[in-house]
């Protein structure tokens, strides 16, 4: 398979989390191939940094060249740069490919990075030769020297800085997560889902996405749109290596993807397993069952898996009427999402058969039961949306079911909710249990 090359000039991170380290896991999850210059080596971990080396100026330059003799690089981004010699040196020998420049200053510790003195050979050598900055408030601060309270203050800013280079990204972790990208002229204001907290690692992470998108082709405000999507994917599953900071998962859209076999097989058996349980089919309503299953963090019905048909009664017995597959379900589907979107933990759910006994059931099963009234529907919305979201609203949190008694022309329900089909299977073993016994 053909790759493009992207490079990464910056610090090794020793903890794994952000530096070299990041940027080269970042290269690899996007389907580049990843080649570094190291300019300093790190002592550190999530909490700190211990000590920090700078390698000589004569070892980064041997670096650059052995790199640009052999590989033909499609785009590179630069980290942290120590020093005014390392920053004029990398500038000097940078080659003809687009550059994105992350201004690294201070670590997510606090720790310094850069030596203070050193944001003037910034300005002067390397800003010139970059196709992006991409400074967090406190660089874009120092660059352009202009206090960041606002957006309006973010845009200031970046236009200063931009005086000095094709583009800016002002990163807006600190303003609500909204970036400004000021771009031939024009602003342009991206948001994703705001993280609070420290991510190390994340100002890495972005840029050097931001450069292998470069790197694939995309034009700038395509290559920093996806980048701030592969972060924010990046960020929610994020996790704790040491007894600091957090770092991203940068695998975890890799590790999504790699899951939907896995989503498909524990259905499959979860369904084979529910058919067969005795008297399972008085569960059946009008309708039918679907049952699903959906990917971590599902976006819609295309992430969530279910039954391509439905289990119907045929004459006192289940049968599962179609195959498993994703964005087989509409109804369940939609009240599947609409609980996720309250509880993240939530990635399955099936509909079974209204009935005062099955309630009961329920109840007396000990599970948490919440209802919502077709009656209150405003108009032109997702009846299964709407009503998911209105009894999460009005219990106070995700519960076990979900039930509503109907309308004219609309069968009445109950849904099942729970963390995996596994589990749907093991709290309709006990309604029908109660249910034997009632
Ligand atoms: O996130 C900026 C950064 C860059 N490079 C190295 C780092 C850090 C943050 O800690 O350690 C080596």
């Amino acid at each position: 398979m053909k790759k493009v090359t992207c490079l990464t000039i910056a610090g090794s991170d020793s903890g794994g989390g952000a530096g070299i380290q990041a940027d080269l896991k970042t290269f690899a999850s996007l389907g580049v191939h990843g080649v570094s210059v190291i300019t300093s080596v790190t002592a550190q971990n999530t909490r700190k940094v211990e000590a920090a080396l700078d390698l000589p100026l004569s070892f980064i330059k041997k670096q650059m060249d052995a790199l640009h003799r052999d590989f033909e690089i499609g785009a590179a981004k630069t980290g942290m740069l120590a020093t005014e010699e390392i920053i004029k040196l990398v500038a000097e020998n940078v080659g003809d490919y687009p550059l994105v420049v992350d201004p690294v200053m201070v670590a997510t510790s606090g720790d310094r990075l850069q030596a203070t003195e050193a944001v003037d050979a910034l300005k002067k050598y390397l800003l010139p030769k970059a196709a992006l900055i991409t400074p967090n408030i406190h660089e874009a601060e120092v660059l352009s020297g202009i206090k960041i309270r606002t957006i309006e203050d973010a845009k200031e800013a970046a236009m200063a800085i931009a005086e000095l280079a094709e583009a800016v990204v002002v990163k807006g972790g600190h303003l609500n997560g909204i970036d400004v990208l000021y771009y031939k002229g024009k602003f342009y204001e991206s948001s994703a889902e705001y993280y609070p907290g420290s991510y190390h690692g994340s100002g890495c992470t972005y840029s050097a996405a931001i450069a292998a998108y470069l790197a694939k082709g995309f034009e700038l405000r395509e290559a920093v749109k996806k980048a701030k999507e592969y972060i924010t994917w990046s960020m929610r599953d994020a996790y704790s290596p040491g007894k600091g900071a957090k770092v991203l998962n940068h695998l975890f859209l890799l590790e999504r993807e790699a899951e939907r076999y896995a989503v498909l097989s524990d259905l499959e058996a979860a369904l084979e397993e529910i058919v067969s349980l005795p008297g399972f089919h008085a569960l059946i309503p009008e309708v039918g069952i679907n049952f699903v299953y959906s990917l971590p963090y599902p976006k819609d019905v295309e992430d969530v898996a279910g039954i391509k048909g439905r289990i119907v009664n045929t004459g006192g017995k289940a049968l599962v009427a179609g195959c498993v597959g994703f964005g087989a379900s509409r109804h369940v589907a939609r009240v599947l999402l609409a609980a996720s979107s309250k509880d993240k933990s939530i990635r399955s759910a099936m509909n079974i058969k209204y009935s005062q006994e099955t309630l009961n059931a329920v109840k007396s099963a000990g599970f948490n039961v919440a209802s919502f009234s077709r009656d209150e529907e405003p108009s032109g919305v997702s009846t299964m949306e709407w009503g998911t979201l209105n009894a999460i609203e009005n219990y106070g949190s995700v519960p076990d079911a979900i039930y509503d008694e109907g309308a004219v022309g609309k069968e009445p329900m109950i849904r099942i909710l729970g963390r995996n089909p596994q589990e749907i299977v093991s709290k309709v073993r006990k309604i029908l249990k109660k249910m034997s016994t009632a």
